[in-house]
């Protein structure tokens, strides 16, 4: 550009600043979309939902602090499992190959080695104790809430549904049952398979609210059934004549699927739980309104916290197989 002329310089000034312009042009164009998608993904994660999914090897994800735990401790006894077992398989290979007959026609009659006894006792000792610590604290944490539960829920398995009590000062007691058939899905505004899959909606989710300690107590009405909510982490046996306690702190708003794990006859597969986090707010709205007309304050909490970002997240969590059954 050096040799150029004045005139042609100054043109050439234009052009650049007009290509910087369309250049910062679409870099904001590109940067809206990206804020846009980021928001959306925001939104949807706002509205939650938690449900097996197709081909799952792993947990749902983690809804409450035990779950987080029960997660980590997943992780850490892997990093024992997985050299043990490789170690177990590589000693057998190396023993079928080193010491087969055709190699070793003449065994060795060696029956004590100091040296290995030692080892392969304090070796296991080490990797149990390396276990046993984290495992005794993740037990003791799901029997002891850090705080003082401030709200106590009992649940109660019946052959094959079940009942939620709340123990409160006004107390309000429903049933909870599997949704079967498409006329009491439209009636209950459940339609929606991605949010309302078969064999785990039901028509009176339990209720509770967001980031409470909250106290359940599980019993058996006839059988033993089980109240297992994976995203939890939790899974309490359902026993007749016995009151089993665990508590629960959900971190995040949203659908929160289990079932119960106790076989516990015929209809045992078709005895899902299912329950809604809502904010505060939203709870004590419905907790008052659902005093005097549990239908309309179920519709009513649907419409305030159902929306197409909970649908979409369901969705985008894999869930798609439930819309096309
Ligand atoms: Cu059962």
């Amino acid at each position: 550009m050096g040799g150029r002329c004045g005139p042609c310089r100054g043109r050439d000034n234009v052009h650049s600043n007009e290509s910087l312009r369309e250049i910062k042009r679409v870099i904001r164009k590109r940067f809206a979309c990206l804020a846009g998608a980021l928001g959306g993904v925001l939104a949807a994660s706002a509205a939650y939902a938690a449900q097996p999914r197709p081909w799952e090897t792993g947990f749902q994800p983690a809804a409450t602090p035990i779950m987080s735990q029960i997660e980590w401790f997943n992780d850490y006894t892997l990093w024992f499992i997985i050299p043990i077992a490789l170690l177990v398989v590589g000693l057998l290979l190396w023993c079928m190959i080193r010491f087969r007959a055709g190699r070793n026609p003449v065994p060795s009659r060696t029956a004590h080695n100091t040296v290995i006894e030692v080892l392969w006792t304090v070796g296991p000792v080490i990797v149990l104790l390396c276990i046993a610590v984290p495992s005794f604290q993740l037990l003791t944490a799901q029997y002891n809430p850090p705080q003082k539960p401030t709200m106590t829920v009992k649940a109660t398995g019946n052959q094959w549904n079940w009942d939620y009590e709340y123990e409160t000062a006004k107390p309000l007691k429903f049933n909870s049952a599997v949704l079967i058939d498409e006329k009491s899905r439209v009636a209950l505004g459940k339609q929606n398979l991605a949010e309302y899959p078969r064999l785990l909606a039901v028509d009176h989710e339990l209720v509770v609210p967001v980031d409470t300690t909250i106290r359940i107590l599980v019993t058996g009405a006839d059988v033993i059934h089980s109240f297992s909510v994976p995203a939890f982490g939790i899974k309490t046996d359902a026993v007749p004549g016995r009151v089993n306690e665990t508590w629960i702190k959900v971190e995040k708003p949203g659908l929160y699927y289990g079932q119960c794990s106790q076989l516990c006859g015929k209809d045992h597969a078709f005895m899902p739980i299912a329950v809604r986090v809502v904010t505060k707010d939203q709870f004590d709205t419905w907790y008052k309104a659902a005093q005097a007309d549990l239908e309309s304050a179920n519709k009513a909490l649907m419409a305030a916290v159902d929306g197409k970002n909970n649908v979409a997240a369901a969705t985008r969590a894999g869930n798609v197989v439930a819309a096309a059954d």
